[in-house]
This record gives structure tokens, C-alpha cells and sequence, in this order.
């Protein structure tokens, strides 16, 4: 069902101005105590947190009067809220016009120092690394805030084992790394800056004053008469608009509406493009070898000899990384054993199972993975397009069904046949789920250019629909795929940065925490590894996302 809207100018606002001014107070007070339980309970599953007051800034000026994501209920706007605090970021500096890098963050001029083991002694298995690590500009002058983005990594090429350092900002230019020691060895501090806070400024602001920056077209057509006209869940209301806002889900969608041609006419849905809109040598804060991923160097030694386990003292699990790499396979910390599943016992545990996956081509390319990996699993010709799907593949002597499907607008491939735009949540309420049932779901790089409320209101939709599909089969399998980290162009800088994921990425697990889903940590199995971070990580990561995934499915084959 369509709803065209011809003369109205209204925008959706999206809180009273003055009742959220009113209990904002009480919001933030809420939102601390509730972030700061968080942070006991969960430690490390935030990658970087901040010691600073959480302070609100103020939305109601934002150019978010024309997007859309009105939440469906008093309980959602109040969980947004929450959700927004725990990931706010510290300030950033205001930029010099036109820009300057002579004050901006300089990763060659940044220094890194392993501090000594607290109490003294030599490192062991079981002990925490702390790096401490201090920004400079290009002027060589101490950097006095915070608001860096930062990650830090430690491995040991030769045992293949990789583990992602937290990070704590200290608000002052300084910045923690902190490292669970989990092999014995010779390991080698990495600490790269992916952004300098300037830039951040930058993508904040392309947020705030571009979130229609990623535009979309649909193509309408009625007889011999064909129109393409410009969609987005962000479309100032400039000409009469088509509302395609789901009803079951209430997911916003709007396109211009054709001047000829009914709302019901749309044929199908693309990406339309990208308008850059930088300000004068804004670009110059995303120069790849310059400030951006760029690594930090050690003031001393970057590496580290770690003796084994101390007698008596047992590996801390309670915060810390979700797991880490030896010999160059995955190793959960606090939750499953891994397995290594090769062709035959993949299909061994997949046989009889029902596995629908849904969301964007990070999904997509787990479907092609597992299709290659099992040798009797044969993708049916559906007759459609290689990057849309939806795909099918079965295995007719394991009886396995394995599906894929997109997730909805703002869904950035080509062509989108209108008839196969689906959101998660509609389609999760069409399964019966039960033990034969696996349901996987990764959705975030479509996001990325919106406001994060536009994200959180999607998630909102997909947890209901999982918590009714667990309600009624309380043995389906659901797995969550996280965000993971990619290679970065200017380009897929303004449009995906690593930094809009990670905003996304905490989202989703704070979303889905305390539901029966499993994570499979994409973003911790990306930074871990040695290969190039890749919005579609290479096989050897795939292979052990495809581990982790298995090994929640088929517990039982775990060897322990
Ligand atoms: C946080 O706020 C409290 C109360 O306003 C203040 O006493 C405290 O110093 C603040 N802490 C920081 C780190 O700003
Ligand atoms: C917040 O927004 C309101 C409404 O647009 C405006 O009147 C007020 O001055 C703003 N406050 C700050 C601190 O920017
Ligand atoms: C900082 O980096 C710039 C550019 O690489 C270099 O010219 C300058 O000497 C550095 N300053 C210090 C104090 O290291
Ligand atoms: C530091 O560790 C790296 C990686 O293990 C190794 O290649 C390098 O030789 C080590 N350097 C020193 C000085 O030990
Ligand atoms: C920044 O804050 C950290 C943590 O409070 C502190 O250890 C460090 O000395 C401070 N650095 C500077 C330059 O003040
Ligand atoms: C679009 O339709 C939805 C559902 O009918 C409605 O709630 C929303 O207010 C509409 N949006 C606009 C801008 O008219
Ligand atoms: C280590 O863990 C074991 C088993 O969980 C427990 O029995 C033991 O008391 C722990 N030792 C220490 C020193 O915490
Ligand atoms: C979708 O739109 C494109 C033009 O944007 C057109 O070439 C194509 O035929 C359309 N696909 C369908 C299924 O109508
Ligand atoms: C961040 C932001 O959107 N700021 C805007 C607040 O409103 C004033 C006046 O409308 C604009 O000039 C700012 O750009």
C-alpha cells in the first residue's frame, strides 16, 4: 500500500522540542548510571570509551528535520536515547577555513610507549599490556583533546596469532591501549590512527548537514510511460513526495513523485550516487599514508617476550577481547569453543538445517563462501542478478536449504526489482523457526551516511521480529554478524568510514545484548588479523567467521 502525499510540507520532528528538553536531564542521568553498569558488566565489548561526563548536545538544530525515523513507541525513543549516549564521541575540534594540517593530528609525529608491568617483573600469559599513546600535531606540538580514532592490535607473525587492543581516550591528547596477554612469545605492538579528530569534525558535520549525501532512484513506469525519480529516508520535501514507509515495520522510505505516473508504479530500486560536497581542502584530512590508517611508531620498544602462564593464576575472561588468533585460527574467549570445520563436517553439521541469511553483501558473501565450501551444496538458478539475489542453494543428499536475501532501503545495490525489497523483520515473521532452523543477519554499511537513529530504528524492527521468532521457536539458531574494517579511500571514507561502522557496530551489540543470538565479531576477527582490512575480508577470515558460526550451530561436534 502507497500513500501520496501532494501538497503537505510537514516534516517529521523527531521528539517534542520541548518534552525532550524537559526530561533530558533525567535521560542523562539514566543513560550514565545505566553506562557506567555497562561498562562493569561488559568491559572491553565497547572498543573505546571515554572518562569524561557524557554531556548531550543539542539535536533539535540538526538538519535532521528532513530524515525520517520517527521510533515506534515511548520505550524505543527512550532505549535511542540511551543507545545514542553510549556511543556519544568527545568533542572534536572546530575547523580552521580554509583547513589547515599544521594543528590536526600527524600519526608520524605521534608516539606510542609500552609502560611497564605494574608492580614490576616480567610479562606472563594472563597479564594485561598497557600502551600508552601520545598525539602530536604536524608542528610537533602535544595535542591537548581528545576525539582520535585510533586501534591497536598484537601478534606474532610467525604463530599467526593477532588480538585487538582496547582503547580508553583520556581527553587530553592521550590515549590507553590495553592488551590481554593470551600467547607466550616474542608480540609486537601496532597502534594506527584511522582518523585524526579534525577529520571526525568533518564526517560529523557530513552527517549533520549532508545525510542525503548517498541518493537513490526508482524507476516508475505505466504503459510506454517510464519516469526515474530521486528516493532516500533523508528527502527534503521539495516537490510531492511517494511515502513508501512500511506499515508492518513503520521503516521510512520516500521517493519525489513522478509528475505523470501513480506512487504505485515504482518498478524498481538503485543506488543513484554520491554527491562530495567537501569544504575547501577538507580532503587533505583523509590522505591515505598521511593521517589516515597510518601507523604510530614506538617511543622504545615495540615488542614484547611473554612468559608463560604464572602457576596459580587463571586467564582473565571477565572483560577483555572477544578472542584472538593462534596459528592463524580463531579462538573465542568466554563463551564457545571454536572448531575447525572442513568440507565434511561442515556439511555434517548443516544436515537438515534451514539457513536463511539476510542482509547486505558482507552476508552476500557468506552465502558465495558456503556454496564454495560444501561440495553438494548447489546454488539454484533463480534467475536473478548476481548482486541482488535473493540466492538458494541446496544440498539434496544432507537435505540442506541455504537462502540469502537483502536487507531493505537504503539498500545501495542496482536494480532492486520493488517485488523483492524486503526488510528483515517482515521476512523473519514469515518463518516458523525450530531446531533445523538457522537464521543469520548482518546489516550496517548501508547505514553509514544517515543519521545513527535511522540505523538503531532498523535494529529496533529486526530485534521484535527475532524476540517474536524465538517466542515461537525458542530453538532456532540466530546469528549476528558485526561490522567489520575496510580498506579506506577518500571515497569510501565520506561514504563508509571505519568510523561510522564503529558507531554502528556498538549499536548492535547493544542492541541485541541479553537476547539468545550469538555474535560472530567481525570487527575483533578484522583488527586481529594480519591480512588488509577489506569491507569483504579475505578467505582465511571468512573461513574462521564460518568456524565461529558453525560451532554455535553444532556444539556438539566441538572437540574439547
Ligand atoms: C563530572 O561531573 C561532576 C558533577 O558535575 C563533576 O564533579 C566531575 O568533576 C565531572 N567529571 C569530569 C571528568 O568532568
Ligand atoms: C537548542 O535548540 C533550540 C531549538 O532550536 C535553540 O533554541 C537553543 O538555543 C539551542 N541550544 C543550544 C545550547 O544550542
Ligand atoms: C612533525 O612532522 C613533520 C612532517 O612530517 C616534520 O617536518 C617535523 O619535523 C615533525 N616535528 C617533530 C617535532 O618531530
Ligand atoms: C618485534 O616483533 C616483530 C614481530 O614479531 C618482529 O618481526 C621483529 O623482529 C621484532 N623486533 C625486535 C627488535 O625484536
Ligand atoms: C592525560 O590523562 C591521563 C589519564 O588521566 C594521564 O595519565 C596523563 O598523564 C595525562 N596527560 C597529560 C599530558 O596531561
Ligand atoms: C508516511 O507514512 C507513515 C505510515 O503511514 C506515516 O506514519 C508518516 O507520517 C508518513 N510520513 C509523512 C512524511 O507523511
Ligand atoms: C582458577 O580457576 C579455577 C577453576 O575455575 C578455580 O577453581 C581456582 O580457584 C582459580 N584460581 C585462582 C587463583 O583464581
Ligand atoms: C530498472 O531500472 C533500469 C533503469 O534505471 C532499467 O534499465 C531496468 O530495466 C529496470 N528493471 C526492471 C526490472 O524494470
Ligand atoms: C550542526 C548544525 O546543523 N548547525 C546548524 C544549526 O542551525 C543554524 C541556523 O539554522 C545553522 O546555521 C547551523 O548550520
Amino acid at each position: 500500500m502507497v500513500v501520496t502525499i501532494c501538497k503537505s510540507r510537514e516534516v517529521n520532528v523527531y521528539l517534542p522540542k520541548y518534552g525532550l528538553f524537559a526530561f533530558l536531564a533525567v535521560f542523562v542521568l539514566i543513560s550514565l548510571l545505566y553506562y557506567m553498569k555497562d561498562q562493569v558488566k561488559t568491559g572491553a565489548k565497547t572498543h573505546f570509551f571515554s572518562t569524561r561526563n557524557i554531556s548531550v548536545s543539542n539535536k533539535s538544530n540538526f538538519s535532521y528535520s528532513y530524515c525520517s525515523f520517527q521510533p515506534l513507541s515511548h520505550e524505543d525513543a527512550l532505549e535511542t536515547r540511551l543507545l545514542l549516549e553510549s556511543i556519544a564521541w568527545p568533542e572534536t575540534p572546530p575547523l580552521s577555513v580554509p583547513v589547515s594540517l599544521e594543528q590536526s593530528s600527524d600519526p608520524a609525529n605521534s608516539t606510542f610507549t609500552i609502560l611497564p608491568k605494574k608492580g614490576g617483573g616480567q610479562w606472563h600469559v594472563g597479564d594485561q599490556l598497557e600502551v600508552m599513546i601520545q598525539m602530536y600535531d604536524f608542528q610537533g606540538r602535544a595535542k591537548k583533546l581528545g576525539g582520535d580514532f585510533l586501534l591497536a592490535r598484537l601478534h606474532t607473525p610467525t604463530l599467526g596469532a593477532g588480538v585487538a587492543g582496547q582503547l580508553v581516550d583520556h581527553l587530553n591528547g592521550s590515549y590507553s591501549a590495553v592488551f590481554s596477554l593470551l600467547w607466550e612469545g616474542n608480540a609486537h605492538v601496532e597502534v594506527t590512527l584511522v582518523h585524526p579528530s579534525e577529520a571526525i569534525t568533518v564526517l560529523r558535520s557530513l552527517t549533520s548537514n549532508q545525510p542525503d549525501r548517498i541518493y537513490f532512484q526508482s524507476l516508475f513506469r505505466s504503459g510506454s510511460v517510464s519516469q526515474t525519480t530521486t528516493c532516500n529516508v533523508c528527502l527534503k520535501p521539495t516537490q510531492p513526495l511517494c511515502n513508501y514507509t512500511d506499515l508492518r515495520t513503520g521503516d521510512p522510505w520516500f521517493c519525489f513523485k513522478p509528475k505523470t505516473l501513480s506512487c504505485d508504479a515504482r518498478i524498481n530500486h538503485s543506488k543513484g550516487g554520491f554527491n562530495q560536497n567537501l569544504k575547501a581542502k577538507e580532503d587533505k584530512l583523509f590522505q591515505s599514508g598521511v593521517n589516515m590508517k597510518v601507523s604510530i611508531q614506538a617511543s622504545g620498544s615495540a615488542n614484547v617476550t611473554v612468559l608463560p602462564t604464572k602457576k596459580g593464576k587463571n586467564r582473565s575472561v571477565s572483560s577483555g577481547p572477544s578472542g584472538f588468533y593462534y596459528q592463524g585460527a580463531w579462538r573465542a574467549l568466554g563463551g564457545i569453543t571454536v572448531h575447525q570445520f572442513d568440507s565434511s563436517s561442515a556439511s555434517q553439521c548443516l544436515k537438515g538445517k534451514v539457513v536463511h541469511m539476510y542482509g547486505d553483501s558482507t552476508i552476500r558473501q557468506w552465502f558465495e563462501y558456503l556454496v564454495a565450501a560444501l561440495p553438494d551444496l548447489k546454488e539454484f538458478n533463480l534467475h536473478t542478478s548476481k548482486q541482488v539475489g535473493p540466492f538458494m542453494a541446496l544440498d539434496y543428499t544432507n537435505n540442506i536449504l541455504v537462502t540469502y536475501r537483502c536487507h531493505g532501503p537504503p539498500i545501495r545495490f542496482r536494480e532492486i526489482p520493488t517485488s523483492e525489497l524486503r526488510y528483515i523483520a517482515n521476512e523473519l515473521d514469515g518463518i516458523r523457526g525450530g531446531t533445523n532452523t538457522i537464521v543469520v543477519v548482518g546489516i550496517w554499511s548501508h547505514f553509514s551516511t544517515f543519521p545513527v537513529e535511522v540505523y538503531i530504528r532498523r535494529l529496533q524492527s529486526i530485534k521484535k521480529a527475532i524476540g517474536r521468532l524465538l517466542d515461537r521457536s525458542p530453538n532456532t539458531v540466530v546469528i549476528i554478524r558485526t561490522a567489520n574494517l575496510k580498506a579506506l579511500t577518500l571515497y569510501e571514507t565520506l561514504t563508509n568510514s571505519d568510523w561510522y561502522s564503529l558507531q554502528r557496530d556498538k549499536v548492535l551489540r547493544a542492541v541485541f545484548r541479553g537476547l539468545n543470538v550469538h555474535l560472530v565479531d567481525a570487527w575483533e576477527m578484522s583488527l586481529a588479523h594480519s591480512l588488509p582490512h577489506s569491507l569483504h575480508p579475505q578467505p582465511p577470515i571468512i573461513k574462521n567467521m564460518f568456524d565461529v558460526l558453525l560451532s554455535y550451530i553444532c556444539p556438539q561436534m566441538v572437540k574439547r
